[in-house]
């Protein structure tokens, strides 16, 4: 089952997030018309709003890329929103996307899905199969929602909504604020910063024993346009790169990358979150999809993007 994207109308849902503008990057080599639409335009909690807006742009397909997104203490601090906003998000995009008769959808999830204590790597059958992360609970929650209603609307209706679940992403257009980032973009600020002011040693959150894995957002652009095209099924498809390693590991690679040659130093207060969530990449790799953006290349211009000013500074909390 292949889905030909040319000459159709695609709408990229929160093309200003850092995955959003991956996947607008990633369709300009697609001969296809690219939709967007900001928050002046259509605010994506609003049901009727979007319905409207959805009828007026008759997109043909879709990629659910809008979200509320957040590191381990954003996710933390505030559940109500994170659980509240991407509910919203997402059932008034998809509703709207099957009344309006979108021929294709790809909903875009988390690998923070799974049980904390999955078996690793982690396969796409071991959803809901035992307890979640506790300080991502409701974003986690949030996602399986809207893989389920992808699920439901395929179901009842037939409609071609699809589910992709990228593991830990970085890249240009990361959002760089300390307390609401993931943890790379933290570090490479933290880095840079550091070395700049000459300072003795950066602080990493935690023990720096979890592991994590991470894929560069135009990788996982170029996944989910892949699956767009090829992949027509119920169940939801891990988009990973294969390979952790541990927080301490990777900081030691960004300071590496970033030229910081000071201590690292560890605030345990702050949580560690999961142990590991590597996820197993054999289904997407079995679709005929593999990365290629190898960690060091990666990191090196993530930080190039952000000295560039290709960044976000969103404060925690802040109602996007
Ligand atoms: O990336 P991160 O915030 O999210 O944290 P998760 C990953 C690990 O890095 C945790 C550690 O063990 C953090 O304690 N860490 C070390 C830091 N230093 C820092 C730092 O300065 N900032 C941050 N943020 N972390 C998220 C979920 O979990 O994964 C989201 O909360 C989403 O919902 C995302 O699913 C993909 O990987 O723990």
């Amino acid at each position: 089952m292949s889905y030909d994207l040319n000459g159709k109308k695609v709408w990229v849902a929160g093309h200003r997030g850092m995955v959003g503008a991956a996947l607008v990057r990633r369709l300009a080599s697609e001969n296809c018309e690219v939709l967007v639409a900001g928050r002046d335009v259509v605010d994506l909690k609003d049901q009727a709003g979007v319905r409207a807006w959805v009828a007026k742009a008759k997109p043909d397909a879709v990629f659910v890329a809008a979200a509320k997104v957040g590191g381990i203490l954003a996710n933390n601090s505030y559940p109500a929103d994170f659980l509240y906003d991407n509910l919203m998000i997402e059932a008034n995009i998809i509703e709207a996307s099957f009344r309006e008769g979108v021929e294709k959808l790809c909903f875009l999830g988390s690998s923070c899905i799974y049980p904390k204590f999955a078996a690793q790597p982690i396969v796409e059958s071991a959803l809901l199969t035992g307890e979640l992360e506790p300080t991502n609970e409701w974003y986690a929650i949030a996602k399986i929602a809207g893989i389920k209603l992808c699920q439901a609307y395929r179901k009842q209706h037939g409609a071609d909504f699809i589910s992709a679940m990228p593991t830990n992403l970085y890249g240009p257009g990361d959002n760089f604020d300390l307390n609401s980032s993931h943890v790379m973009p933290a570090l490479i600020r933290k880095a840079h910063e550091a070395k700049l002011s000459g300072d003795k040693e950066i602080v990493v959150w935690g023990t720096g024993t979890p592991l994590r894995e991470f894929l560069n957002v135009d990788d996982c652009a170029d996944a989910c346009v892949h699956l767009m095209k090829v992949y027509s099924d119920f169940e939801h498809v891990n988009v990973g790169s294969g390979e952790d390693l541990s927080i301490l590991d990777l900081t030691k690679l960004v300071c590496d990358v970033v030229g910081f040659k000071g201590e690292i130093v560890h605030d345990l207060t702050k949580p560690d979150g999961t142990p590991r969530k590597l996820m197993s990449a054999d289904k997407i790799r079995g679709l005929g999809w593999k990365p290629r953006i190898d960690l060091r290349t990666g990191i090196a211009g993530a930080y190039a993007a952000f000295l560039a000013g290709n960044a976000t500074m969103r404060p925690a909390g802040a109602h996007q």
